[in-house]
């Protein structure tokens, strides 16, 4: 009666395969030429993708129930009014702007002095999440140039033309 020692049945172990490194190792350049090409091209800080969901009531004027023309934009994590430009015609106007960012505040106003006529109503501050309304009112025809004024120097304008 011979017992066998234990683990002397046992299946030698297979090797695993070693780490492959030549392809890895090539996919590794090409996501660094990637983020190196990516990272030249783009001198701004870094900022999360951004957050905007698009779609829905964004970026189409509307005529709601009591005649008032209804737009609303978004901005997020940069520094795009989307849509950037829209049409109205002459009469009311009820813009809501939505600022689906996690980080950056963002504001509303007509560039003082640019547009065919004043339009003084604005939003102050619209931190990230929130989403705020004016009302106003349009009689002269044109284009209305309006600006987020924090980052008016990163190029975050629009153009409401007032037509028909
Ligand atoms: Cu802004």
């Amino acid at each position: 009666m011979s017992t066998a020692a234990p683990g002397a049945f046992r299946a030698p172990r297979r090797g695993r395969p070693g780490p492959r490194v030549g392809r890895p190792a090539g996919l590794l350049a090409v996501l660094l030429a990637l983020t190196v090409l990516t990272g030249c091209s783009n001198a701004e800080p870094t900022l999360p993708e951004a957050t905007r969901t698009t779609g829905g009531d964004v970026g189409a004027v509307s005529t709601a129930a009591d005649g008032v023309q209804e737009i609303t934009l978004e901005t997020g994590d940069d520094y795009v009014f989307t849509p950037d430009t829209f049409t109205v015609a002459p009469g009311e106007v009820r813009l809501t702007v939505r600022n689906t960012a996690d980080q950056l505040t963002h504001n509303f106003l007509f560039t003082a002095g640019k547009g065919p006529a004043e339009i003084s109503e604005q939003i102050p501050v619209l931190a990230p999440g929130e989403s705020k309304t004016i009302d106003f009112s349009v009689t002269a025809a044109g284009d209305y140039p309006f600006e987020c004024s924090f980052h008016v120097a990163l190029g975050q304008v629009g153009t409401m033309t007032v037509s028909g």
